[in-house]
Protein backbone atom coordinates (compact mmCIF):
# COMPACT_ATOMS: atom_id res chain seq x y z
CA UNK A 1 0.00 0.00 0.00
CA UNK A 2 2.63 2.53 0.74
CA UNK A 3 4.57 2.03 -1.87
CA UNK A 4 1.48 2.15 -4.46
CA UNK A 5 1.66 5.95 -2.92
CA UNK A 6 5.06 6.30 -3.54
CA UNK A 7 4.33 5.54 -7.35
CA UNK A 8 1.02 7.43 -7.48
CA UNK A 9 2.93 10.58 -5.75
CA UNK A 10 6.17 9.92 -8.10
CA UNK A 11 3.54 9.88 -11.35
CA UNK A 12 2.25 12.86 -10.55
CA UNK A 13 5.52 14.87 -9.91
CA UNK A 14 6.71 13.46 -13.33
CA UNK A 15 3.43 14.85 -15.05
CA UNK A 16 3.85 17.91 -13.31
CA UNK A 17 7.08 18.51 -13.97
CA UNK A 18 6.30 17.75 -18.22
CA UNK A 19 3.50 20.36 -18.11
CA UNK A 20 5.97 23.18 -16.70
CA UNK A 21 8.70 22.25 -19.27
CA UNK A 22 5.82 22.84 -22.24
CA UNK A 23 4.88 25.82 -20.11
CA UNK A 24 8.54 26.79 -20.47
CA UNK A 25 8.69 25.66 -24.23
CA UNK A 26 5.35 27.59 -24.85
CA UNK A 27 6.53 30.71 -23.01
CA UNK A 28 9.80 31.00 -24.86
CA UNK A 29 8.14 30.78 -28.03
CA UNK A 30 5.99 33.78 -27.27
CA UNK A 31 8.90 35.60 -25.52
CA UNK A 32 9.69 38.09 -29.61
CA UNK A 33 5.84 39.01 -29.63
CA UNK A 34 5.89 41.94 -27.22
CA UNK A 35 9.48 43.41 -28.18
CA UNK A 36 8.34 43.03 -31.66
CA UNK A 37 4.77 44.57 -30.60
CA UNK A 38 6.26 47.51 -28.62
CA UNK A 39 8.09 49.68 -31.89
CA UNK A 40 4.81 48.50 -34.42
CA UNK A 41 2.20 50.16 -31.88
CA UNK A 42 3.73 53.44 -33.12
CA UNK A 43 4.00 52.46 -36.26
CA UNK A 44 1.39 52.93 -39.09
CA UNK A 45 1.06 50.39 -42.31
CA UNK A 46 0.71 50.90 -45.70
CA UNK A 47 1.14 49.32 -49.34
CA UNK A 48 4.13 50.83 -51.01
CA UNK A 49 2.67 52.44 -54.53
CA UNK A 50 5.96 54.07 -56.16
CA UNK A 51 9.78 54.90 -54.94
CA UNK A 52 11.93 57.38 -56.94
CA UNK A 53 15.30 57.12 -55.06
CA UNK A 54 16.52 59.84 -57.17
CA UNK A 55 13.82 62.84 -55.29
CA UNK A 56 13.99 60.69 -52.47
CA UNK A 57 10.19 60.27 -52.14
CA UNK A 58 8.05 57.49 -51.55
CA UNK A 59 4.55 57.04 -52.81
CA UNK A 60 2.21 55.41 -49.62
CA UNK A 61 -1.29 53.92 -49.98
CA UNK A 62 -0.94 54.39 -46.18
CA UNK A 63 -3.52 53.96 -42.90
CA UNK A 64 -4.23 56.38 -40.48
CA UNK A 65 -1.03 58.22 -39.12
CA UNK A 66 -2.03 59.21 -35.52
CA UNK A 67 0.93 61.32 -34.70
CA UNK A 68 0.11 63.85 -37.97
CA UNK A 69 -3.33 63.52 -37.68
CA UNK A 70 -3.99 62.29 -40.82
CA UNK A 71 -6.67 59.77 -42.36
CA UNK A 72 -5.52 57.20 -44.42
CA UNK A 73 -4.46 57.97 -48.40
CA UNK A 74 -1.87 57.85 -50.98
CA UNK A 75 0.64 59.93 -50.68
CA UNK A 76 3.83 61.30 -51.55
CA UNK A 77 6.67 61.06 -48.38
CA UNK A 78 9.91 62.65 -48.52
CA UNK A 79 12.38 60.12 -47.06
CA UNK A 80 14.42 61.15 -44.14
CA UNK A 81 17.22 59.18 -45.20
CA UNK A 82 17.39 57.78 -49.09
CA UNK A 83 19.07 54.34 -47.75
CA UNK A 84 15.97 53.76 -46.52
CA UNK A 85 14.65 53.44 -49.83
CA UNK A 86 16.74 50.64 -50.43
CA UNK A 87 14.91 48.18 -48.08
CA UNK A 88 11.41 48.51 -49.64
CA UNK A 89 9.75 48.55 -53.29
CA UNK A 90 6.60 49.31 -55.18
CA UNK A 91 3.80 46.45 -53.79
CA UNK A 92 5.96 45.90 -50.58
CA UNK A 93 3.18 45.92 -46.90
CA UNK A 94 5.40 48.20 -45.12
CA UNK A 95 5.28 49.61 -41.24
CA UNK A 96 6.56 53.28 -40.80
CA UNK A 97 6.60 56.29 -39.01
CA UNK A 98 6.04 60.31 -40.18
CA UNK A 99 6.77 62.88 -39.50
CA UNK A 100 5.65 66.89 -40.76
CA UNK A 101 9.45 68.09 -41.09
CA UNK A 102 10.44 71.49 -42.63
CA UNK A 103 6.90 71.75 -43.85
CA UNK A 104 7.13 68.38 -45.44
CA UNK A 105 5.32 65.06 -44.81
CA UNK A 106 8.65 62.70 -44.32
CA UNK A 107 9.21 58.96 -43.56
CA UNK A 108 11.58 58.88 -40.46
CA UNK A 109 11.57 54.66 -40.57
CA UNK A 110 10.00 52.12 -42.60
CA UNK A 111 10.34 48.56 -42.80
CA UNK A 112 8.96 45.93 -44.71
CA UNK A 113 6.17 43.80 -43.37
CA UNK A 114 6.64 39.80 -42.63
CU1 LIG B 1 -1.41 60.98 -46.12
Amino acid sequence: MKVTITIVAATIALAGSAANAQGAAGHAGHAPAPSAAAPAAAMSEAEVRKVDKAAGKITLKHGPIPNIEMPPMTMVFNAAEPAMLDRVKAGDKVRFTADKIGGQYTVTRIEPTK
